[in-house]
């Protein structure tokens, strides 16, 4: 029996569904006396550093959490549970740790985009069980944009590369602390916590040598997910967004199964859009928690899941807010929640009055669950121009000539899947999402869409080059020479893909088997 510390922020979901999978119960923790008895103790955390030792404080769980680590039974961290074994952190100045190492946690002070996300390589500073049956050169899904400096070298099990050379996991006796999320770290992860949970005997060696580790592009396997019109939920998939072939919807699989089978194949992250979500009420939307739930009890690479986040007031009167909707998300089975049309309408207010209300959705789900958990999904469409002084916009000078010559254009932002073109454009509504705390933005084009033809790169530089969260290009994927035009002609972490995947066009696999000798990517698959 397995007890896990949840002190209620993110996706706990996913390691319950972890260390189901390897075979263990799991008991949650109800109260200190649970802590005081646990014979092995999983804490994961996310979030903030400030609010969850507040909670633990308030639980009054810190002096039992400092008996239990004292006592020398088995204890592993993750992320913030890493973190709040060490005395202070630059996130909560004022707020104390556990305090069990002495040292501090800090920010990432670097030339690369913040939070670091994507998957990492470790340098296995000293031999440990941990790593039984592991090489060494797997990757690990981190997500982070603090990480911890011990005191104590003795107690560095892995340091990883990222701007700086920084400590991704400690080990002292029985107590493990990992930065990555073991459990969104596909099939290393799952035999890394394996290793935890079963307490290998024998002990194999690394024979790895220290390297430079870096973080590798990720591909990421897109599912735009409706109701048919039979009432079904389907993935479907539209071109220039129009998901009708002959008057239906497109139907390209089931999401579940779909989901499964790219994580099977090599994907690095998946994710869900629920495409008419702007018109229906998502917490009455349980098919699509459902699939959530169902995805994430066999898929350990990170779920992203969009549509339909935003403030709501039900036919009852009730309302409910953003933050509630994706609270139920995260409770599914999401790592991240990705927001289109109320992003565009609180970036519209922030531009008129240039203030922060603290009360959009943006702002709200990031302060909670952080800006790692929160994806701004952008809809842009190309509105041509003879002259850049015609609007008050973001123009570039384009490569791609308008139907009547135009050498300029602007990325007009959309609202309700393309339907409705409002009067601001994707550079600003990008640089405004980061300013409210979005921790990452997923690029699609409206134009590029379902076409095979590329990304559009003009698009992509034009938003990369504007921020210094990560972003995710999208849209118009159609061989795996694309991927790697992205990857080379832009800066962007990540490139997602839908049509070619789902109509086995170009598998994942295929992808990466071209960029491998090109481009820093994850290799393994998950069979
Ligand atoms: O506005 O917060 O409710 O979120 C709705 C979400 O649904 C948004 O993220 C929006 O992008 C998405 N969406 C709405 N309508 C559509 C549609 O297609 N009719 N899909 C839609 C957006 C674009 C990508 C697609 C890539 C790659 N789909 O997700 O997967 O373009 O496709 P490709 O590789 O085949 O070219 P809200």
């Amino acid at each position: 029996m397995i007890t896990l510390l949840d002190y209620g922020a993110g996706n706990v979901r996913s390691v319950i569904n972890a260390i189901e999978s390897i075979g263990e119960n799991v008991k949650i923790v109800a109260d200190v006396d649970d802590i005081l008895s646990a014979q092995k103790l999983i804490f994961p955390g996310v979030g903030n550093f400030g609010s969850m030792m507040r909670i633990l404080y308030q639980k009054q769980y810190v002096d039992p959490l400092k008996d239990y680590l004292h006592s020398g039974r088995p204890f592993f961290g993750i992320c913030l549970g890493l973190h709040a074994l060490f005395e202070k952190s630059e996130e909560a100045p004022n707020t104390s740790g556990l305090g069990f190492f002495s040292g501090r946690v800090k920010k990432f002070d670097i030339d690369l985009s913040v939070p670091h996300i994507g998957w990492n390589g470790v340098n296995i500073k000293k031999s440990s069980l941990t790593f039984n049956g592991l090489w060494g050169d797997e990757k690990f899904y981190f997500v982070h944009s603090f990480y911890v400096e011990p005191e104590d070298d003795a107690v560095v099990l892995t340091t990883t590369n990222y701007g700086v050379e920084f400590v991704s996991s400690i080990q002292k006796e029985s107590i493990t602390a990992t930065q990555f999320h073991p459990e969104k770290s596909g099939n290393a992860g799952i035999k890394l916590l394996k290793n935890f949970i079963q307490s290998p005997s024998e002990q194999i060696t690394l024979s790895y040598i220290s390297h430079e580790t870096r973080l590798a592009k990720r591909i990421i396997a897109c599912l735009d997910v409706r109701s048919n019109d039979q009432g079904d939920l389907v993935v479907t998939k539209g071109d220039q967004y129009d998901v009708r072939e002959n008057g239906d919807v497109r139907n390209l699989g089931k999401p579940v199964e779909l989901a499964e089978r790219y994580y099977r194949e090599g994907a690095d992250e998946i994710t869900f859009l629920n495409i008419t979500a702007f018109r229906d009420f998502p917490l009455e939307d349980i098919p699509m928690l459902s699939v959530l739930k169902r995805t994430s009890e066999h898929v350990f690479v990170p779920l992203t899941i969009g549509g339909g986040i935003r403030d709501y007031t039900d036919n009852k009167g009730r309302t409910y807010t953003a933050l509630e909707v994706a609270s139920a998300y995260f409770r599914s089975g999401a790592d991240k929640i990705s927001i289109g049309s109320d992003a565009v309408l609180t970036a519209e207010d922030y531009v008129k009055t240039g203030k922060m209300t603290g009360k959009s959705s943006i702002e709200q789900i990031s302060e909670v669950y952080g800006a790692q958990a929160v994806v701004v999904s952008i809809d842009p469409r190309r509105v041509y121009l003879s002259s850049p002084d015609n609007v008050d916009h973001h123009v570039i000078e384009t490569d791609i000539k308008g139907p009547n010559g135009e050498e300029y254009c602007w990325y007009q932002c959309t609202i309700k899947g393309g339907r409705e073109g409002r009067d601001l454009d994707a550079v600003t509504l990008a640089q405004v999402c980061e300013k409210l705390g979005a921790g990452e933005i997923l690029l699609n084009c409206i134009d590029k869409d379902g076409t095979n033809s590329g990304y559009d790169i003009e698009l992509v530089n034009a938003v990369k080059n504007a921020v210094t969260i990560p972003v995710i290009a999208s849209s118009g994927a159609g061989c795996v020479e694309h991927f790697y035009d992205v990857f080379t002609k832009t800066k962007v972490e990540s490139a997602l893909a839908a049509g070619i995947f789902h109509r086995k066009e170009v598998p994942i696999a295929a992808v990466k088997d071209y960029l491998k000798d090109k481009v820093e990517i994850r290799l393994t698959n998950n069979n």
